[in-house]
């Protein structure tokens, strides 16, 4: 599938980038440095988001490029990346039909496989890792390219301390690192971003925290998941996983009424994939997420008990019908 995808690159001229709604830093690094590689051979590029860019990720090289008013633009090739099915991509998603080829480039384990050519390779970090590679084979790399790179590799191993930073990760960063990138003002700009209000929420959180030792559980009942520039989700993560002794972290938010996200991190044993994926959702196997429709009350109750029975491997899991990513 490599190989198809740099034929398809070498031979097309037009090109549409996108990657999935809920912009993070993977999204974002894998679209810009696509970016940055199709423009250094000489390609025509768009790049569409649904959302809006994350004030956190304005730091990044080429990020005034995207546009989030879908024009009449034509293209020849559609890369999708960082998206586990074509529908998140949001509202883009009605375009992509447009392209002769549309390009699914990912790494989740949850992918639908959507595209014309679908390269899907679960053991890369970040889709960044993936476009690195490309990056590789057109010998192409510079600053920019590098830095938005970095990014990408940065958040999806949690800052390099997830079970998915493998040597290779530790090899490319080496030469990423090498293009004069300073990780402490990417770490900076990512991280030191909350405000006090953020923080005195975040300590609420953490007040109320429920822990079941027996299973190696922790979890969070959010009554108001407020909407914010920034989005906290990982500060909190980051924060339970000082948990001596714990597998499972679990956010549970109110969104809606009747509607609770439910964000899932294990720390290296627990396939959280398989658990979001028994409740309609999908991601990976240590970050993981889905949506449903229901009381707190009521989601709390079914999926504690659910990965209660998982954790002690009481219960086998089908394939799930629905997909979507973290
Ligand atoms: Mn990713």
């Amino acid at each position: 599938m490599f190989r198809k995808v740099i034929e398809v690159i070498s031979r097309s001229r037009v090109f549409l980038v996108t990657a999935h709604i809920n912009l993070e830093g993977d999204a974002l690094g894998s679209e810009l440095a696509m970016f940055g590689l199709l423009r250094k051979i000489k390609k025509r590029v768009f790049v569409y988001n649904d959302d809006i860019t994350p004030p956190i990720y304005k730091f990044l090289p080429y990020v005034s490029v995207i546009n989030n008013d879908l024009h009449k633009e034509e293209f020849d090739v559609a890369l999708v990346l960082d998206c586990s099915d074509s529908s998140r991509t949001g509202k883009v998603k009605d375009v992509l039909s447009k392209a002769d080829c549309i390009v699914n480039i990912d790494h989740h384990i949850s992918n639908t496989f959507f595209g014309d050519i679908n390269w899907v390779d679960p053991k890369a970090s970040s889709a960044a890792e993936m476009i690195y590679r490309l990056c590789k084979e057109f010998k192409i790399m510079n600053k920019d390219i590098a830095l938005c790179l970095y990014t990408g590799i940065f958040t999806d191993t949690g800052n390099f301390t997830y079970a998915n930073t493998t040597p290779y990760v530790h090899r490319i960063v080496s030469e990423l690192t090498k293009y004069s990138i300073s990780p402490h003002i990417v770490y900076e700009n990512i991280h030191s971003s909350c405000r006090i209000d953020d923080l005195k929420f975040i300590g609420s959180i953490i007040h109320s925290l429920k822990v079941d030792q027996n299973n190696k559980v922790c979890w969070a009942i959010i009554k108001n998941w407020p909407k914010m520039d920034f989005d906290i989700t990982e500060v909190i993560f980051s924060i339970m996983k000082f948990l001596k002794d714990i597998e499972v972290f679990i956010l549970f938010k109110k969104i809606e009424n009747r509607k609770i996200r439910v964000n899932f991190r294990s720390r290296a044993k627990v396939d959280v994939d398989k658990v979001a994926k028994f409740f309609g959702g999908g991601g990976h196997k240590r970050a993981s997420g889905t949506t449903i429709e229901d009381s707190l009350e009521a989601v709390e109750k079914k999926v504690i008990s659910f990965v209660r029975r998982y954790t002690n491997g009481k219960v086998r899991i089908n394939k799930g019908r629905n997909n979507s990513g973290k």
